[in-house]
């Protein structure tokens, strides 16, 4: 019997130590193991990324190796997308979201798993990518009448451009909640600029039903 916490950290390690095979092996073993994708996800492969930023920060990895953990971690949730998607009661209709990564930023990984975990809860997502121009919110809401919207970031360079989204929408006339997140929102920043935090994939489900009014 391979233990919950072993299999974690072999997660963790295959995105640290940039070896591709071991996390997506472990995370095969996660899914025979009964552990939930989104424990494997958030506390195995997350922990290992964020390990890898704090080395890049600290000038002890190269923007490769970055590139190379970040695939990595993709390749490693690629196997636990359908059990991530299966293990959510699908409801139909809950809320029509536009979801994107502000402009200026091309981190995604958080983003695309925001967008897995609404589509399990029953919301109808509108995925309009990376480095997405404020314009493309705006339009993309109207054209499918989306009834909240959803902005990430994950740099201090590009956090700004979170207000620009929710200003922009304003001034369009669409007075729809704004949810924000990623590593540089935080719920201060989002009471600041009139929309919502939410500081994971799943606790963004439960704070995307709550602003429609259909939590609990
Ligand atoms: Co970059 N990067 N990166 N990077 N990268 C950070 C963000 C950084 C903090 C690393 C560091 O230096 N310590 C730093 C930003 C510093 C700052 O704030 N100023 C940084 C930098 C500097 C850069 C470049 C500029 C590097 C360079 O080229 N010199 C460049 C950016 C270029 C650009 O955007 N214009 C760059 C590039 C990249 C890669 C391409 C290599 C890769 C991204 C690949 C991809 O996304 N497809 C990458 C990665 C992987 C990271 C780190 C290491 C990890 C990000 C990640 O995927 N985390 C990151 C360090 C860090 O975050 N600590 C870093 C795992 C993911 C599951 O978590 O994204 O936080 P996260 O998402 C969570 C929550 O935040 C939340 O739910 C998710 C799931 O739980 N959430 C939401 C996210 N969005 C949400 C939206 C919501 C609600 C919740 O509502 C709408």
């Amino acid at each position: 019997m391979v233990d919950k916490q072993s299999i974690l950290a072999e997660l963790e390690n295959g995105v640290k130590t940039l070896q591709q095979d071991a996390a997506v092996e472990a995370a095969k073993k996660a899914l025979a193991a009964g552990v939930s994708p989104v424990d494997a996800i958030e506390n195995g492969l997350a922990r290992g990324i964020r390990a890898v930023g704090e080395r890049f920060e600290k000038k002890e990895m190269f923007v490769v190796e970055l590139i190379y953990a970040a695939n990595i971690m993709e390749e490693a949730i690629k196997v636990l997308e359908p059990e991530l998607k299966r293990s959510k009661e699908k409801r139909h209709a809950v809320g029509i979201m536009v979801l994107g990564t502000v402009a200026g930023d091309i981190h995604d990984i958080g983003k695309n798993l925001v967008r897995i975990m609404l589509e399990a809860g029953g919301f109808e997502v509108h995925d309009i990518g990376k480095d997405v121009p404020t314009a493309s919110f705006i339009s993309k809401a109207k054209e499918t009448g989306a009834n909240i919207a959803g902005a990430s970031s994950l740099m201090t360079t590009t956090v700004e451009v979170q207000k620009e989204v929710v200003d922009t929408l304003r001034a369009a006339g669409l007075d729809i909640p704004v949810m924000v997140g990623g590593a540089a929102a935080t719920d201060e920043w989002a009471k600041e600029i009139g929309a919502t935090y939410a500081s994971d994939a799943n606790s963004a489900v439960g704070m995307a039903k709550l602003l429609l009014g259909k939590g609990g």
